[in-house]
Parts: structure tokens; C-alpha cells; sequence
């Protein structure tokens, strides 16, 4: 990637709406340095721009809603230093065999009926064996045929996998870059930044819509954050779906206790993926439950249109629904 344009990063109002940064065209692709622009903007500014640029290409005053599920949950192989589901460390997370295709059914239901439009399922594997994916498509179809949009995240796929996804009814795959590939190998080690665009490639080549996003607070620095920022608006074409997480520092991981990000650090990534990715969804994800309503409101101000509308992740609490309800009737805003 090229990382050697830098540009002046913009101090007043005029700057910005000047500068190269602030007045790329959707399908150019974005250096490190100039997302690093963004950042370092005044925030005043940062978050007009951004929420301009929302308003050009959303209603800013909708929020998809998407429930989520965790259909194999734990004993996962894989050492991602901020999971609980790894096998490696000792946390609070049982061991659970992939759920029975009817319970998945059920909770899809339950999701649907309040009000949830995609139902995401996630498994704590490496990835699918050819028998767990035979009856993950078997999910698939069925959650579909209720009327909801499918999103399923399973970790890495084989050649051959993604088709038999596509072909089962899936809308989008979720498989997040997570974080910038420099610092990827002091969070993870058993899998690599690459295997995690491979998949990427797979799903799209396949014609399944891309999820892909990030973890803030994993001890990255914001050249870090602006680098993975950068990588995903330079996709071609962007995630569909962005999703943001706030790290939950589940104990008993390695990153349990690491430092918590600056609330307006983390408003800026979310202005910062809007800005850079214009036409996609950008999902408030993990760490929802321990943002004040005004945080909350701040990300979707500066581009945030999406969320998580259940009452637990993946094994991580998630904010109840009626405190969603609430929030969305003091913002006036509109679940879609
Ligand atoms: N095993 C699959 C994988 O790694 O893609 C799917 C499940 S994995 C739990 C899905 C995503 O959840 C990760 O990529 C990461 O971004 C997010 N995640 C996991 N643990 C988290 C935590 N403690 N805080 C915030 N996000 C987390
Ligand atoms: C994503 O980016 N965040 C969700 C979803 N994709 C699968 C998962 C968040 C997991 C939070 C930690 C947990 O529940 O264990
Ligand atoms: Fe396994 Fe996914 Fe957790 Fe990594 S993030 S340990 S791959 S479940």
C-alpha cells in the first residue's frame, strides 16, 4: 500500500473541505497518511464532514438492526488474544457443540418478531469442516425462508466453501481484517492478516456480501487504526457492512485489562469509515452496552447505521432492547 503521500492535515473549516482528504471521490483509494489527516482533523469539522457525507448517501435517521447468535460457542483453536472462545486461555466460556438446526429456527423467529431484519450466526472455529458446513446451509435456507437477510461468520474458508454458502441463500459473511496487518501478529498469531483477505476474496468472488471491520483497543495506535481504516476503503469495492467493535476485555484473555480507547478516538474511526467508505453500512458493534446514550448518538452523528438489537453478542452482554427502544425514541430515530 502506498503509505508516502502525506497531506497537511486541515486545521480550519476551509482547510478541510479543501483538502485531499476531505474531497476524495468514493472509488479512489485512500493513503494511510491521508486517513491519518482525517483523524487529526478538529473535531467539529471531522464530524461535519462526516455526517455530510452520511447525508448524502443514507437517511441519517435510520438504523438497521440486526440479531445475533452464537450457534457453536467456544473451544475455538485459534489464539485471538481479546476472545474468550479461544481454547487457549482459561475464561468463563464453556465448550457448546453446534446448536440443532430447529433452535436456530426459533431464535430466528423470536429475532424477526422483534423487529431484527438480518440474523447473524457466528461459530468459534478456525473453519468449517465440509459436515458442519452441510448443516450451517441447512440454517441458512431455513432462517431465509422466514424473510430475514442471513450473515454468518465461521472463520476461515476452504476453496469450494463459499459457493455451497452462496448457494444455500447467504446475503453476507462476516470475516473482520480486525486490525491493522502491521500489528496484526501481536494479537493473533495462528492464522495470518493475509489467510483473513483470502477468505475476504472467496466470499466475494462467490457473490456473497462482504462484513468486514475492526476491533479498537487491542494497544494499536492510531496510525494502526487509520491503516486498517485505509485498508478496507481500498477494497474493491468496499465492505458492504463495516463493523466496528469496541473491545470488551473478557477475562481471562491476554487482553483483559488493556487500556480502554478515548471516546472521541473512537468517534473519529467511526467518522473516519464513513467518510472513506461512503455507500456502507457502519456498524456500532461490540462495547455498545457501556456507552453513555450521548456517546451513542455522537457515532451515529458521525455516520454510524447499524447495530446489534439483542440482548447478548456472541457471550458478551449487548445493551437490553428496551434501552434501545428508549434511545431511539429521545433521537427520533427509525429501526429499518
Ligand atoms: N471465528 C470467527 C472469526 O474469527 O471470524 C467468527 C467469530 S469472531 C468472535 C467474530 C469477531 O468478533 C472477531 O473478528 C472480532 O472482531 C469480534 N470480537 C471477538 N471478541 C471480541 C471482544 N472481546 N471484543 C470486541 N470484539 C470481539
Ligand atoms: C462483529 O464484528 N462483532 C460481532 C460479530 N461481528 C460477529 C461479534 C462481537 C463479539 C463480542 C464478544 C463476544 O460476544 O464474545
Ligand atoms: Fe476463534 Fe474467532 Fe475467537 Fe479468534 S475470534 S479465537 S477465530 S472464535
Amino acid at each position: 500500500m502506498n503509505t508516502s503521500t502525506a497531506v497537511a492535515s486541515p486545521t480550519t473549516p476551509a482547510a478541510s473541505a479543501g483538502s485531499v482528504a476531505a474531497t476524495k471521490k468514493p472509488d479512489a483509494r485512500w493513503t494511510v497518511s491521508q486517513v491519518e489527516a482525517l483523524y487529526q482533523m478538529p473535531l467539529m469539522d471531522l464530524l461535519f464532514r462526516a455526517h455530510q457525507t452520511h447525508r448524502e448517501n443514507f437517511d441519517p435517521n435510520e438504523v438497521q438492526r440486526s440479531a445475533l447468535l452464537s450457534i457453536k460457542t467456544g473451544g475455538c483453536p485459534e489464539d485471538c488474544s481479546y476472545c474468550t472462545q479461544s481454547a487457549r486461555y482459561k475464561t468463563d466460556t464453556g465448550r457448546e457443540a453446534l446448536m440443532q438446526v430447529e433452535d436456530v429456527v426459533s431464535r430466528a423467529k423470536e429475532a424477526k418478531a422483534r423487529g431484527s431484519t438480518r440474523f447473524c450466526m457466528g461459530a468459534a472455529w478456525r473453519g468449517p469442516k465440509e459436515k458442519e458446513l452441510e448443516v450451517v446451509t441447512q440454517m441458512i435456507r431455513e432462517v431465509k425462508a422466514l424473510g430475514l437477510e442471513t450473515c454468518v461468520t465461521l472463520g476461515m474458508l476452504k476453496d469450494g466453501q463459499a459457493g455451497k454458502l452462496k448457494e444455500a441463500g447467504l446475503d453476507y459473511y462476516n470475516h473482520n481484517v480486525d486490525t491493522d496487518a502491521e500489528f496484526y501478529d501481536k494479537v493473533i498469531t495462528t492464522h495470518k492478516h493475509s489467510d483473513r483477505l483470502d477468505t475476504i476474496a472467496q466470499v466475494r468472488a462467490a457473490g456473497i456480501k462482504v462484513c468486514s471491520g475492526g476491533i479498537l483497543g487491542l494497544g494499536e495506535s492510531r496510525r494502526n487504526r487509520a491503516a486498517m481504516v485505509a485498508q478496507l476503503a481500498n477494497m474493491n469495492p468496499p465492505p458492504d457492512s463495516v463493523p466496528i467493535n469496541n473491545l470488551v476485555g473478557m477475562p481471562g484473555t491476554p487482553l483483559a485489562a488493556a487500556e480502554k480507547v478515548d471516546n472521541f478516538e473512537f468517534v473519529r474511526t467511526i467518522a473516519a469509515a464513513r467518510i472513506t467508505m461512503p455507500k456502507s453500512w457502519v456498524r456500532l458493534s461490540a462495547g455498545r452496552d457501556v456507552m453513555s446514550e450521548e456517546m451513542q448518538a455522537m457515532c451515529f452523528f458521525a455516520g454510524a447505521n447499524s447495530i446489534f438489537y439483542c440482548d447478548k453478542l456472541l457471550t458478551a452482554s449487548n445493551l437490553d432492547l428496551n434501552a434501545d427502544h428508549v434511545l431511539f425514541e429521545k433521537l427520533g430515530l427509525k429501526a429499518i
